[in-house]
């Protein structure tokens, strides 16, 4: 059974012109994309999308840069798409994460990471439903 999971291109993968590169790792990974845009999320929608981190100290400066320009949600579909995306994008601090994994390539530093994977697929279809109404991802069949 295929599960699904939020990608989210993230403020500093959209400035450095990374998305086709980040896009290409994904689906070189055997994700499929099922739904994708390019927004620009206003403060209460970034504040709302982290609001399991309110209070934590980098919250603040995080929904400041996720604010900071356009971003690219993409809902994903794969088998065991949560943990394996998880695993393509590698830890949060990209100092820590494995070679070859997206934010180990690409990231600067732990606050501007590229890319956000959900992480349970609970959290997926929250995740999924916040950026695109069941109706955009009705019926895509496998194309
Ligand atoms: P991840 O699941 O890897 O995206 O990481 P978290 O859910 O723990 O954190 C979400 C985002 O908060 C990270 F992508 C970046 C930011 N963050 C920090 O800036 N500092 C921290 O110490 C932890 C997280």
């Amino acid at each position: 059974m295929a599960e699904r999971t939020l990608a989210i291109l993230k403020p500093d993968c959209v400035r450095k012109n990374l998305t086709g590169a980040v896009i290409s790792h994904i689906e070189k990974a055997g994700f499929r994309i099922l739904g994708m845009k390019k927004i620009r999320l206003t403060k209460a929608a970034a504040g709302g999308f982290y609001a399991v981190h309110k209070g934590r100290p980098f919250y603040d400066g995080l929904v400041e840069f996720m604010c900071s320009g356009p971003c690219v949600p993409i809902a994903l579909e794969k088998e065991n798409a949560v943990a394996d995306f998880r695993k393509l994008i590698g830890a949060t601090d990209p100092k820590e994460a494995a070679d070859g994994t997206i934010r180990k390539l690409y990231a600067d530093n732990k606050g501007e990471n590229i890319v956000h994977g959900s992480d349970s697929p609970e959290n997926g279809a929250i995740e999924i439903a916040y950026f695109f109404p069941a109706r955009e991802l009705a019926d895509l069949g496998q194309g």
